[in-house]
């Protein structure tokens, strides 16, 4: 009796560590259940009050995670383990996703806030006829510079002007593979999509000769850094530089005319989701005209909403660093999914880069 009465409290004890262990990891790893949604988002791209807004309206528990790259959010989803419901990655990474079978389809039918969307970002290359992405966010590819901090004389038009060896320890880098290298390919004159290994390591080449003047490669801090007037230069994302922007006055961002990159930012439904259902509801949410104009009004990024646009205090619509007219458009490149072997080859090159900075 006593053996059994034993055994029954070994086996009570191992089943609530279980349930705690099962907890934590749950916890962490992006667990959903019915009552929880799972967001994985970029850093600082969503307005919180939306995500109270949203709670409220629906009672779901939202758990929120953030990734700062779109291959640090690959590899979290594809080791398996996660469960988010939603995530946000960019275009090639769409349909590096769709080709690796990563995401779900969506039921159009539970959004019909989609009719929102300017048809001019529905059905594009990376995910035709929108069976996986909904369109978030939309933004390009340029340089801040702070007018006040600059000698007069310094002129920042061309992506060659970040080498002038006047900007010593003056400049912060956006940490990104795509963004680092394409703006010295960019200044090449050659395409943000290159597979030519000789055009590739050239842009590598010269990306080290700007190490004289980069003061960091960092994430989402620059913002707060060039806002405090840290550095001189950031080269960054269109909507870090309006939310840096409205801080500092002496701020102001400019796309080089040889080109740069369009990106565009849409949510999707991994194949690991927990709650599809709320999944759809929060992506219906999200096209809602007056949370879309609230999330871009809050965020900086150019928003593809086009009843959103009407909402919206027209100097932010009207500014054409943000909303850029068709002509300069047509400079800019989308990144396209160069495949697995080419993507690694540019992570490689911005490592060794990196590395040959210390
Ligand atoms: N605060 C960081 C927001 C980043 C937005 N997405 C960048 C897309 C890169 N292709």
């Amino acid at each position: 009796m006593k053996a059994l009465f034993q055994t029954l409290v070994v086996v009570l004890i191992l089943v609530v560590g279980l349930f705690f262990v099962n907890h934590r990891l749950n916890v962490s790893e992006g667990f959903s259940g019915s009552d929880t949604l799972t967001i994985y988002n970029w850093g600082d791209y969503l307005d919180p009050d939306l995500l109270a807004k949203f709670k409220e309206e629906t009672g779901l528990t939202v758990v929120y995670e953030t990734f700062d790259s779109n291959e640090a959010m690959l590899v979290k989803i594809e080791q398996g383990g996660t469960n988010y419901d939603i995530a946000v990655p960019s275009e090639y990474m769409i349909n590096k996703m769709i080709e690796e079978d990563l995401l779900l389809p969506l039921d159009h039918n539970k959004l019909p806030n989609l009719k929102h969307i300017d048809p001019r970002f529905m059905d594009l290359v990376f995910d035709p006829g929108n069976q996986y992405s909904i369109p978030y966010f939309w933004g390009t590819v340029g340089i801040v510079y702070n007018s006040e901090l600059l000698d007069e004389n310094i002129v920042l038009e061309h992506w060659d002007d970040l080498w002038n060896p006047k900007l010593e320890n003056e400049i912060f880098l956006v940490d990104s593979a795509r963004e680092v290298l394409g703006f010295s390919l960019n200044s090449l004159h050659h395409s943000l999509n290159t597979t030519d290994k000789e055009k590739l390591i050239a842009a590598k080449e010269k990306l080290d000769l700007l190490t004289p003047n980069i003061k960091a490669i960092i994430g989402d801090e620059m913002k707060l850094l060039m806002v405090n007037n840290e550095a001189g230069i950031g080269v960054t994302w269109s909507g870090d530089a309006a939310e840096m922007m409205w801080d500092n006055e002496a701020l102001d961002y400019v796309l080089p005319p040889e080109g740069s990159n369009i990106f565009f930012d849409n949510m999707v439904i991994p194949k690991t989701a927990k709650n599809v259902e709320a999944a759809h509801q929060f992506i219906d949410f999200m096209l809602r005209p007056e949370n879309a104009a609230q999330n871009a009004e809050y965020i900086g990024y150019s928003t593809p909403n086009l009843s959103a646009l009407e909402l919206m205090d027209p100097e932010i619509v009207n500014d054409e660093r943000f909303y850029p007219p068709d002509a300069v458009v047509e400079r800019l490149e989308v990144y396209e999914n160069l495949g697995k072997r080419n993507l690694a080859y540019y992570n490689e090159l911005f490592l060794e880069f990196k590395m040959h900075r210390k």
